[in-house]
């Protein structure tokens, strides 16, 4: 096996069994640095682990991250054995280090490693609107089984992270510094972000005024941050879970629709293909909303539909700053992929615009059924 030294070396520092006999990277994220390891038992018997680089420019205190991630897992798992439901493969699992603890700082980063959930997969795009409803129950779970969890124990791990208006501020400080000259060539976009300025700091502004409550929310809800069970297809186990902070439901459930219920990849570059697809949003409203319908205020579920629009302006506005300050946040393979996100979700938003009274019809619906 052709492996790095210094990722060898790395290795070593964790507490796996057996011998290392494979490890490969996994393309997942644009964020963190992810690898698949195999260990050979006895008896042919092989283990599998998640070894992954936190990504301390994005998060920049690891040891915090690592906290809210040790105390979060340690709730849910100990929800599971309330409820007699066996938390094995369905929650994340931190492996320790040789000598304690569970994160490995040294010169090359920060580095954690979990259990690998077996016999799981992801998809990045749903393959029917059953199999959306059924992510949509795991992260209502999800948000539900934590409204006992006391909130004030987490830390930001990125501060303001959905603060959609201070967003808003660093973006304008990205077109004015314009540090690679490329505000010119976006000024449709650069508008298209400005005009809807005032609608989409709604969020923020329903909670400073108490409208909205504060909850542990996952903050960053695609479809492959939960896996399936590769036979059933039944939802084993939320991960990625590095943004879990205090923040609002409107936001999970916004980013999942966001991302899962776009007739597009969250980077087609024909935008003519890229609209709302209600199906999809139909049903993940009703897994979210069955599971949640009791625990969320009335102004959280019937604004739930804000929640979509937001964060699909958040993410348009922060992948044209990145283009503006030369692509030093989300990883890129082509030197304009953070230019065709932003088109993308423009694209996408617009279309959410046009269905604004359609999604709240929905979630009246469904309101009415679950409530
Ligand atoms: C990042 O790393 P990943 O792909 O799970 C980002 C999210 C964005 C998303 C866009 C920590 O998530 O906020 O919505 O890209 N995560 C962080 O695809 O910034
Ligand atoms: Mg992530």
């Amino acid at each position: 096996m052709n492996i790095e030294p210094q990722l060898q070396s790395i290795i070593g520092r964790f507490a796996f069994p057996g011998e290392l006999v494979e490890c490969e990277p996994i393309k997942a994220g644009h964020i963190n640095r992810t690898y698949r390891l195999r260990f050979a038992l006895e008896a042919g018997r092989t283990r599998d682990y998640v070894l992954q680089r936190i990504n301390t420019f994005a998060f920049k205190k690891p040891a915090e991250v690592m906290s809210n991630v040790q105390l979060v897992t340690e709730h849910l798992r100990n929800a599971m054995l309330r409820g007699g439901v066996d938390p094995f493969n369905r929650v994340l699992t931190l492996v320790p280090l040789t000598d304690g603890g569970t994160l490995l700082l040294d010169e090359s980063g920060a580095w954690r490693a979990y259990d690998f959930i077996v016999n799981a997969v992801t998809v990045d795009r749903v393959d029917s609107p059953e199999q959306f409803r059924e992510i949509g129950r795991a992260f209502g779970r999800f948000q539900s089984t934590l409204a006992d969890f006391p909130i004030e124990k987490l830390y930001d791990t990125i501060p303001f992270f959905h603060d959609t208006v201070k967003r808003m501020e660093n973006f304008e400080n990205s077109v004015a510094a314009d540090v690679k000259g490329r505000a010119a060539g976006v000024e449709p976009e650069i508008a298209a972000i400005r005009a809807r300025k005032a609608e989409m700091g709604r969020i923020v502004a329903m909670i400073a005024d108490g409208t909205l409550p504060l909850r542990v929310t996952h903050n960053d809800t695609k479809i492959n941050n939960v896996m399936l069970d590769a036979q059933t297809g039944e939802a084993l186990c939320v991960i990625d879970l590095d943004t879990v902070m205090a923040g609002s439901a409107l936001y999970d459930f916004g980013d999942a629709i966001r991302y899962g219920a776009s007739t597009a990849a969250e980077d087609e570059r024909d935008l003519d293909s890229v609209r709302l697809d209600m199906a999809l949003f139909t049903a993940y409203a009703e897994g979210y909303i069955s599971e949640t319908a009791r625990g969320l205020t009335r102004a959280e579920l019937e604004n739930l539909p804000l929640g979509a629009l937001v964060m699909t302006y958040e993410n348009a506005m922060r992948f044209l700053t990145d283009y503006l300050d030369g692509d030093v946040y989300f990883h890129i393979e082509n030197a304009d992929d953070n230019l065709a996100r932003c088109r993308c979700q423009l694209a996408l938003l617009e279309d959410m615009e046009a269905r604004r009274s359609d999604m709240d019809g929905v979630v009246a619906e469904l309101i009415g059924k679950y409530r």
